[in-house]
């Protein structure tokens, strides 16, 4: 058996795991990265051993410029600057995404990132892939694919955002060869926070919820949004798309000491955890 032969018999499994933009950047500050969250993130990540894509956000190297310059609701001729802004978002995610990859280099892990807008176009609504071929191949040869939330042209002549969360959706219903054993969000809380009373301000973290309820919660409000491609109701909404695909979810906290090792290597945190329905 030649080596390559070794190589793709390996293990078939792979988790997607998403660092949200606002666990790894300071949202109060433009273009900053919370560094030690970062590199904490990823030593996590080398040493859980586990096959992997990595997504991450944007954070505020994405939104404020997304939001300024609208760029999520398409071409406008009366923004000012518009598709300069447009290249400029691009530019700042790539920068953004260069510091992870130098991280995990730095710690001799090869890793290697796919820009989104170079594999996705959008069909008006409908979001098409160009190839998998390449993520595949990666995986086979152990290499981390790290894609990230991008600008997407679409076809009909204009452009939008595709998020962290539009990315991994699109993963989960394309990529073949692998099975996506789970979806791990990590984000700057243990999970979804339900209200406990009507109009009251206490909550509680949901532990566990099956994907066709997610509609349906009570979510508690936890403040300040820098985020302008949903929020927590459209995460949801992604979820719940992902969860129809067989992909059960877990919702963790990734500033919780060791939390994103631990969900990596499925031992048990206080998270949310999405079920797939029965
Ligand atoms: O933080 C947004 O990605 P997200 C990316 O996953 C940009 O929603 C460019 C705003």
């Amino acid at each position: 058996m030649d080596k390559r032969e070794l190589i793709l018999n390996k293990n078939k499994n792979i988790i997607i795991l998403k660092l949200g933009g606002s666990l790894l950047t300071d949202k109060n500050s433009p273009f900053s990265i919370r560094e030690d969250v970062v590199r904490d993130s990823i030593r996590q990540i080398i040493d859980a051993k586990e096959k992997i894509i990595l997504i991450h956000g944007g954070g505020s190297f994405g939104h404020p410029l997304a939001k300024k310059y609208k760029i999520i609701n398409g071409f406008n001729s009366s923004v000012p600057y518009q598709v300069l802004s447009l290249t400029e978002t691009h530019h700042s995610m790539n920068n953004f995404n260069s510091f992870l990859i130098k991280n995990f280099l730095d710690m001799k892990y090869p890793a290697l990132s796919i820009q989104a807008s170079n594999i996705f176009v959008k069909d008006s609504q409908k979001i098409l892939t160009s190839s998998m071929e390449i993520i595949l191949t990666m995986l086979d040869i152990d290499i981390l694919p790290i894609l990230y939330g991008d600008i997407i042209f679409n076809k009909k002549g204009s452009f939008s955002i595709i998020s962290g969360d539009q990315i991994i959706l699109e993963l989960c219903k394309k990529l073949d060869r692998y099975r996506i054993s789970k979806v791990v969000f990590t984000m700057e809380t243990d999970g979804i926070y339900l209200n406990v009373d009507e109009g009251g301000e206490d909550c509680i973290l949901a532990t566990e919820r099956y994907s066709d309820d997610l509609e349906h919660l009570k979510l508690a409000n936890l403040g300040q949004k820098i985020d302008d491609t949903g929020g927590i109701k459209g995460k949801l909404k992604f979820i719940k798309q992902i969860c129809d695909q067989n992909i059960p979810v877990q919702l963790i906290n990734g500033l919780k000491d060791g939390y994103i090792y631990k969900s990596l290597k499925n031992q048990k945190i206080d998270c949310t955890n999405i079920l797939i329905n029965r």
